[in-house]
């Protein structure tokens, strides 16, 4: 298959051109935090313009025109322009990244089913438009759920775009475990490294911390494996409700935060240290080529690339094939589309 030329930038320092950052859902609760991050700089570093389009639909655009009018209102030094648009066609000419935040949520007995439909027809016409209209190193980081069939759905609509260039957002997973299992050891979260949290964002993730260590000591040694399958591993998972039930709404600026984080790391590197990053397969870990799948990751030179060789136990291999089983099913689903 032919594919643009997808030159990443390699030393994102280097260029001084203004990034074209495309944020759709740009009325909703996680870009009302995620906007002024990425206009900080917090990506991109602080020598780069930031040219912002905010996407929403017809029906909530006016909230989003609100939105790009206190951005304007807060003199940014590093903005340059603001956009706001309800085509889907517009939305990505020229992006150089494009955070997919934009999601219909679940309705009154609405089945995952029905819901996949809906976001699937968005994520389709969403793929076509960035085929047509991305610059050619676009990064597309797709938040809204079902995230990792959304980000398989963008992919497939987008064959002109390299399948490294679609991630689904995992991170936020990542974070919940590396804080949790701080907290459990009594260390800062930053001192959590090779972990990883493997497959869907759903019920049926799997935060694995075979080779979690802090220092060099493996964080195995210093937990209960009780707690770590029976607690440790639902509690990632159910999360979200947890915050939702507590908080009174969805996640969004913990949610925002990890776009940030995932966004810059791919950008800039992680220095060796392994992130979660759900990408599309090549058949890594014998998942199915094409599904968007959370791996162990490292970003070196403006890429991710799935830490691959590592022995699995049977353990590690059920979750990871649960994982495999619910994605293929949504992907049976989304394959309707098309
Ligand atoms: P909100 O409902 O506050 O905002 C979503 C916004 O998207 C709305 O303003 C809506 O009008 C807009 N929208 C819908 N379809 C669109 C389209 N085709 N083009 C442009 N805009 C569109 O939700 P928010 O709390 O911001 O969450 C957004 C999405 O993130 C949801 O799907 C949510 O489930 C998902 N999440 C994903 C997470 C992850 O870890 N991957 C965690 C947080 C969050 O739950």
């Amino acid at each position: 298959m032919e594919h643009r030329d997808n030159s990443l930038h390699a030393d994102p320092t280097l260029d001084t051109s203004p990034v074209n950052v495309t944020v759709t859902g740009a009325g909703g609760n996680i870009a009302y935090s995620l906007l002024w991050r990425i206009a900080a700089g917090e990506v991109w570093g602080p020598s780069r313009r930031i040219n912002l389009t905010l996407a929403e639909i017809p029906q909530a655009v006016r909230v989003a025109e609100g939105v790009a009018m206190e951005l304007s209102d807060s003199a940014l030094p590093l903005v340059g322009s603001i956009n706001v648009t309800d085509s889907t066609e517009r939305a990505f000419e020229g992006a150089n990244a494009a955070f997919l935040v934009g999601a219909k949520p679940r309705g009154k007995g609405e089945s995952r089913e029905d819901l996949l439909a809906a976001n699937g027809r968005i994520f389709l016409e969403q793929g076509r438009a960035l085929n047509n209209s991305a610059a050619e190193d676009v990064r597309v980081l797709v938040v809204g759920n079902p995230a990792n069939t959304n980000a398989y759905i963008a992919n497939k609509a987008a064959p002109d775009i390299a399948p490294e260039h679609f991630n689904a957002m995992m991170r936020l997973d990542h974070n919940r475990a590396a804080s949790m299992l701080a907290a459990k050891l009594g260390v800062a979260s930053a001192a959590i490294e090779g972990l990883a949290v493997w497959g869907n964002h759903a019920d049926t993730q799997f935060p694995d911390i075979a080779h979690a260590r802090v220092g060099t000591e493996p964080v195995r040694d210093r937990l209960d494996e009780v707690w770590y399958v029976d607690e440790f591993i639902g509690r990632v998972a159910r999360r979200g409700a947890e915050i939702i039930d507590v908080r009174g709404s969805s996640s969004a600026a913990s949610a925002a935060s990890a776009a940030i984080d995932h966004m810059r790391d791919w950008v800039r590197g992680t220095g060796g240290r392994w992130v979660t990053v759900a990408s599309v397969s090549h058949g890594e870990y014998g998942v199915d080529e094409g599904l968007v799948f959370g791996f162990p990751a490292v970003g070196v030179n403006g890429r991710f690339s799935v830490v691959e060789g590592l022995e699995l136990s049977d353990f590690q291999r059920q979750r990871i094939a649960a994982n495999i089983e619910s994605l293929r099913a949504e992907a049976a689903v989304a394959d309707r589309l098309f």
